[in-house]
Formats: structure tokens, sequence, C-alpha cells
């Protein structure tokens, strides 16, 4: 690979979970066509091809029947394979989904005993996450939804997951972990409809929880795209409440399953809006990678997966160095935000101001007409993309 201007490096702040360079490529219509490689080894791969940290489910790692000492020697080991190859472990999270006890949800089951164990489980996930160093974790309720709304009212999923979180946020507070808790959202499978279908509906939850400081939210390129929604505007409100504790970067195509791909290989517009909108926001977490290698790839064509991802986000960060150089695009973008015509500003409501505003005449034609260049500006911006600027 050419030592390029795009190699990654540890400020870059780039991970990856086990379980998106340890994909083996099932899927619903095929076998796996790669072996399962054990957690020391895909670190050892994350090392190779440059990545700063390593994120895990509590089952990437420990299996979910390991007994206490097979669990410390698994995590032994993989601390010990973090730290040959220089890698972090900023997030954890729980697998709340793959095994079959999860089939009607975890923390929104209609089971009590089921959603017992769920916390339980995240829990015991907790505990692992602390144990690696994480002071992220995220909660992907892939289970939590429905095929059919027969089977509970939503209010009581909506109650159900409250009590799940503000239980966790206090173990989290009890057990001194200080995690900071991000919320993924997905608004469909592997349900057919999954609770929190949108970054939007995690944050209109947030403020109803005990600790709401506590909890933010790990949107995902994919999920939003999948609904037909513009990613980077849920990731800006999420920025704008403070909110976006973490973020799951990869591509998708609008209205298909979860893809996942290799971050910027389907939507480069996209990923340059929002590279840009991450680098200029001050936005200081983890780049994590949720995203896995076609099924055609060999392990070799998963290193070229990862190296991808990195590389397209520095590609795109260059890109919105570019565009912010720009001078024919700035002035365009300094002149779009000036005011078409002298009039009151809005700003903190006063009764004087009211009254201002409210005695103000507008003239309509006047602000009707404003130049707005926005063909010439997109077309800028598309040339810098397409590298012709
Ligand atoms: C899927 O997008 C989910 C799971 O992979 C995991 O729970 C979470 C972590 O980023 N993303
Ligand atoms: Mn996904
Ligand atoms: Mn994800």
């Amino acid at each position: 690979m050419a030592s390029d201007a795009y190699q990654p490096k540890p400020e870059h702040k780039f991970s990856f979970g086990l379980w998106t360079v340890g994909n083996p490529g099932r899927d619903p219509f095929g076998e796996p066509v790669r072996p399962v490689r054990p957690p020391v080894e895909l670190a050892g791969l994350l090392s190779e091809v440059g990545a700063w940290g390593v994120n895990l489910h509590d089952n990437d790692l420990v299996p979910i029947d390991a007994t206490p000492s097979e669990r410390d020697k698994i995590v032994k080991d993989f601390k010990a394979a973090c730290a040959a190859g220089g890698l972090v472990v900023p997030m954890a999270t729980v697998n709340l989904f793959t095994a079959p006890v999860f089939r009607d949800g975890a923390f929104t089951a209609n089971d009590p005993a089921v959603r017992a164990y769920a916390v339980q489980k995240t829990m015991r996930a907790m505990d692992l996450g602390a144990e690696l160093g994480a002071k992220i974790f995220v909660l992907w309720g892939g289970r939590e939804g429905t095929e059919t709304d027969a089977c509970r009212n939503p209010e009581d999923a909506v109650k159900r997951l409250r009590e799940a979180l503000d239980y966790l946020c206090e173990y989290s507070i009890d057990q001194k972990y200080g995690y900071k808790f991000a919320m993924e959202a997905k608004p469909n499978e592997p349900r057919g409809d999954i609770y929190m279908a949108t970054t939007g509906n995690y944050l209109g939850l947030i403020p109803t929880l005990a600790n709401p400081e506590l909890v933010g939210v790990n949107p995902e390129f994919a999920h939003e795209t999948m609904a037909g929604l513009n990613f980077l505007h849920a990731v800006a409100q999420a920025s704008e409440a403070g909110k976006l504790f973490h973020i799951d970067l990869n591509d998708q195509v609008i209205g298909r399953y979860d893809q996942d791909f290799r971050f910027a290989s389907a939507n480069a517009k996209g990923a340059f809006f929002l590279v840009k909108f991450l680098e200029e926001s001050g936005y200081d977490g983890p780049r994590h990678f949720d995203a896995h290698a076609y099924r055609t790839e060999n392990f070799e064509g998963v290193k070229d997966f990862a190296r991808g991802c990195m590389r397209s986000y520095l590609i795109m960060k260059e890109k919105a160095a570019r565009f912010a150089a720009d001078k024919e695009i700035q002035a365009i973008v300094k002149d779009i935000a000036t005011a078409s015509a002298a009039a009151p500003t809005v700003g903190k409501y006063s009764k004087s101001g009211a009254q201002a505003l409210l005695a103000h005449t507008f003239d309509r034609p006047v602000l009707a007409a404003k130049n707005l260049p926005y063909e010439r500006l997109d077309q800028l911006t598309m040339e810098i993309i397409y590298g012709v600027r």
C-alpha cells in the first residue's frame, strides 16, 4: 500500500469492532465463506492496518457459556494482544440479539425473566468493558421490536427500555465505571420494525431518563440511510445537543437491507459532508467503522476493506480542507449567509424586540430576489469531490 498522506495514525482515532473484521461472510442466504479468526488474531490484523482502537460485544470475545476461568484467560490474552499491537478499547457493547432467548427482544421482551437476564448480561458486559478500559458503552436494540403490534403496547416497550437504562446508568455510577452510554438506532432488521427506529427517537427518549447526562447516541450511517433519511442531519442534531457520544461509520444504498459497506464506497457526497462536519464541529470521539468486507473477500480482502475505510475518511478530510480553502467557494458561502435587507434580529424574546419586529415593514420582493447560487456552489463542491479542483 502506498505510503502517502492517507495513512492512518493514532490521532485519527480509527476503531473497528471485532465483529467487523471478524465477519465470516454469513448472510441470510449463504454459509460463512471465511474462517472465524480468534480475537487475538483480529487484534493483530487491526494493528497491522494501522487502526487505533478495537471494540467488542461481550460474546465477540468471551463465548456465552465460557467458565469464569476460561473468561479470565481469554481476557488476559486479548489484553496482551491489544498491548502488543498498540490498540486501545474505546467502546464496549453487549450482544442482546444472537441467542434465541432474545427472540422477543431483550429489555422490552414480554417475559420479565428475559428482561432481567438482558440487564444482568449487560452488567457483565459493562464489567468486561471496564476491565478493558472502555469508557463508551453502546446499546443497539437489534431485537427490541415487533413483527406484529398485537404482542405488546408500544408504550410498555418504552417504559421497559427506560427502566433498563436507568438501572444500568445507576450500575455504572455504583461501580464508578464512568461510562457514557451511546444508543444506536435502526429502523428494522432483524425485527420487522425496531423500536427507537432513528437517532431522533433516542434524542426524544434521553431527556425522560433519570440520568440523561450519561446517555447520548451512536448514529450509524447505514441505519438512518436505510430509512431514507439524511444521516448528516441526525448527526448534527445530536452534536448540537451535546449527545454525539460515538458514531458508526459505513456506507449504504437507500432503501436496501443493512449493507454495512466500506466507508464512502456507495455515497461519496454524503461521506464528504459527514467528514467535513465531524472535522469542523470538533467531534473528538472515535471514528468507528461498523462495516464489513464483501462476502467475496478472503482475509487479505478484509485488510483491504479496513484500509479502505480509513483511507477514504482521510481523503474526504483533505477534500473538506480544500473546500474550506477554496476562495470562490468561500466567497459564495459568505455571500449566501448575508441578509437581503436590514431587518430586526429575532434572538432572545423581549417586549421591546417584539414591538420592533411587529412594527417593521418587510419588502417581500426584495427578500425574494436575493441571489442564491447553490447550483454553482454544489458544482464546485462536486468538483472538489471528483478531484478536479
Ligand atoms: C449494528 O450496527 C450494531 C451492532 O453491531 C453493535 O451492537 C453496534 C455497535 O456499534 N452496532
Ligand atoms: Mn449496520
Ligand atoms: Mn452499528
